[in-house]
């Protein structure tokens, strides 16, 4: 998912580049601004968390890019979090997504699922009734 700072900044087309260069191929991709109840069920596993309010702000303050991303193995998920470097800014590699653009680790730019089980849950939640979670 590119978040709205990365569409506020017009990083859109250099992120789903990158992924497309990579070798991974869109499968569905949709702009649109999240409401409350979903950003926090998007968010949930971090309820407790101190940042979780401005969490929450964040991801609906203007619209996010979401796609879902297919690859050639069942390591796609893996790839892309690759791709878009470590959670914390200062840790984020050059060469990566976060890396190249983030200076702030609340605006890293994009989002990722880590694991299969959390690819479907968030496929689910934002492409609801579409069977695209596999
Ligand atoms: P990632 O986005 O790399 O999967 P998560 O899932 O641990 O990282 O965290 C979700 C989001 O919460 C991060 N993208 C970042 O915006 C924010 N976040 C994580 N840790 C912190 C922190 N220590 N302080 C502020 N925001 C944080």
């Amino acid at each position: 998912m590119c978040k709205p700072d990365a569409v506020e900044r017009g990083l859109v087309g250099e992120i789903v580049s990158r992924i497309e260069r990579k070798g991974l191929r869109l499968v569905a991709a949709e702009l649109r601004t999240a409401d409350t109840a979903l950003a926090e069920a998007h968010y949930a596993e971090h309820a407790e968390r101190p940042f979780f309010g401005e969490l929450v702000s964040f991801l609906t303050r203007s619209p996010v890019f979401a796609m879902v991303v297919e690859g050639p193995a069942d390591n796609t998920f893996s790839l892309v979090r690759t791709m878009v470097g470590a959670t914390k800014v200062d840790d984020a590699a050059p060469g990566t997504i976060r890396g190249d653009f983030a200076t702030i680790t609340t605006e890293n730019l994009v989002h990722a699922s880590d694991a299969h089980e959390s690819a479907r849950r968030e496929i689910d939640l934002w492409f609801p009734g579409r069977d695209l979670a596999g």
